[in-house]
Parts: structure tokens; sequence; C-alpha cells
């Protein structure tokens, strides 16, 4: 007799307890989540951050904690971006030039002088094309939060100031290990070399690097300006960069705090914004205080026409919704 009804207490506990064993193992109440980028502690990508989890801690009385780790302490981009997709890293900033080797959608965003200047990147990012870049990211276990950072990257060297693709010429210009980047460069003229952010302060030291090109604020708060001479406003691409979360931590938080998360990124976001727009200014005020040249080329004409060959190159990779994006941003 006493057999049966073990074994239908048995059954009993096992129908409820089966959605607790299978269900991804929901943060508890508190959780601690880390963001993480590559860049100094007094960067753009550091106060956005620094507004997200002052966001993110008081809408949840102290319950959901976000630490931030700088400077490639976690890894450099490439690591970071292979850490979200793993849920060994919780979030990230990232370029969009790096996160394209990811998502190859991306690409359009990093395609040279698309943008006619900050507005136009905002419009674009913030608008349909920018929410449909974001749901890209998803087959790859990624969460796309947020497009920002509307700067342009910029060269600099130490050999003398680009007012044409001849001044190129000869140029090792260090660039972020992003083909549509490397191909760009050489279609202008200079020998680009890839190498990781962490290691180019000492790269153009040991001068085994002329160049690199980066936005003014990077180039300021990575203080490259001490061991470079000229930097040359020349938009070539969009600093564009894009706020990432892993899908493994997405799915351990419960809905009300996903949903403080994301009504914490567009203040976040904006913060980003308005400090990536200030420190170009600043940058570019120190680096003409420290005696580098600074020549802006007027007519870009020339630079155009050498790197025509990359958006056939790349575009043609890409599905019929980026390639009709493209028309659209530039009419
Ligand atoms: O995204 O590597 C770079 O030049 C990037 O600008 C930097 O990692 C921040």
């Amino acid at each position: 007799m006493r057999k049966p009804v073990v074994l239908y207490g048995l059954v009993l506990a096992v129908a409820l307890l089966s959605p607790l064993i299978d269900a991804p193992q929901a943060f508890s109440q508190s959780i601690t989540m880390r963001i993480a980028h590559t860049t100094a502690p007094t960067h753009p990508y550091t106060t956005m951050a620094q507004k997200l989890a002052d966001s993110v801690k008081s809408k949840s009385n102290g319950g959901m904690v976000i630490t931030i780790h700088p400077a490639s302490q976690l890894g450099g981009e490439r690591d970071l971006m292979e850490g979200l997709q793993l849920g060994t890293v919780d979030m990230m900033s990232c370029s969009l030039g790096v996160a394209a080797s990811f998502v190859p959608e991306l690409n359009l965003m990093n395609l040279p002088f698309l943008f006619r200047d900050a507005k136009h990147y905002t419009e674009v990012s913030n608008g349909p094309i920018g929410q449909r870049l974001l749901k890209a990211v998803e087959p790859k276990r990624l969460v796309g939060l947020g497009l920002y950072a509307p700067v342009f990257r910029v060269p600099m060297n130490g050999v003398r100031p680009i007012a044409s693709p001849a001044d190129f010429k000869g140029l090792r210009m260090r660039l972020m290990e992003v083909p549509l980047h490397m191909d760009t460069y050489k279609a202008l003229g200079a020998s680009p070399l890839p190498l990781p952010f962490g290691e180019l302060y000492t790269a153009l030291q040991l001068k085994t690097v002329d160049g690199n090109e980066n936005a003014l604020a990077t180039l300021y708060s990575e203080r490259f300006y001490e061991v470079q001479k000229y930097v040359s406003i020349l938009p070539v691409f969009s600093n564009g960069a894009i706020l990432l979360m892993s899908q493994a931590t997405w799915n351990k938080l419960t809905p009300p705090q996903r949903e403080i998360v994301t009504s914490s990124v567009p203040d976040a976001l904006a913060v980003g914004d308005r400090d990536y727009l200030a420190m170009d200014e600043k940058g570019l005020t120190v680096m003409k205080g420290a005696g580098l040249g600074v020549n802006t080329p007027t007519d870009l004409t020339a630079f155009r026409e050498a790197v025509k060959p990359i958006y056939g190159k790349y575009l043609e990779k890409m599905p019929d919704w980026v390639k009709e994006a493209f028309q659209q941003i530039q009419k």
C-alpha cells in the first residue's frame, strides 16, 4: 500500500521542480555584471559605462551592480567579443570595426566617407537601419543594446601632414584588425599594419609603425599625440561603437532586470556621445598646444576616388537590405 503513495509523491515533486531544473539559472535578486573595453578610464566608453552602472544600480535599489573594466584589463576587442559569445564577459563597448568581424552586416557603418557629419551618423544609427543592425547581432549569441559615438577616425603620424592620397605613400599605418579598414588604407596608398590597441603606444614610441588613425578623443585619451607629429582632419571612417551584452547573461536576467538595463541605455549612450564630441574638441586643442601639425584637407575628391573599389568589394557580399540601406544613407 505505502509504495504507490511514495511514488505518487515523487512524481509530483519532479513535476513541480522540473521547470526550475531546465530554466537557465536566473540571477538571484542581487547580480553583478562586468562591462569591459580597451580604452583609458578617462575615455567616453568609461563615462558611458559609469552612467549605465549608476542608473541600473539606483533602479534596482542596489540589487544590480555593473563593474567597469577599461584599458584592455579583460583583453582586446576581439578577445572581449569572444568572451561575450562564451558568456565569460557580460557587456562591452566595441568599435563597429572589430564588431563587424563577428557580424558582417555591421560593415555597412564602416564604409569610408559614408557619413556627412555627426548628425547624419546619429540619424542613421538611431533610425530603422540602426535598429536592424542591432537585431543582426542576435544570431551570434549577442544582444545589441545600442549604437553610439558620432565621431570620426582621422589619421595621425610622425612623418608628414596628409593633404592628398600621395602623402600616404610608404606610411606604415596601424589599423585595427579589420579587413575593410586595412583594404581602405591600402587603396589610399599607405602600408596598413594590424596591431592590438594595447600595444599601440609602444609601437608608435619605438617607431615600428609611423602612424595610426582614431577619433581625436581617443588619440588624446591614450596620449598617442605625445609620440606623433601630425594629425590630419580627414574623416575616413566613422568611429561608431556598439554596446553589447552576452546572450548568456541576458538569458539569466529576469524580465524586470532586462527592463532596468534597457531603460537605462539611452541616457548612458547620450553621455557617451556628449563626452566623445567634447573630448574630440578638447583633444584637438591640447594637440595644437603640444605643437602637433594640424591640417584639414578641404577637397576630398581624390581620397573618395581612391577608395571607390571598397564599396563594391564589401557590399557585394551583403544581404539586399544592407545594399538598400547603403543607397538610403547616400541620399
Ligand atoms: O574601440 O582599436 C582601436 O583603435 C579602437 O578604437 C579601440 O579599441 C576602441
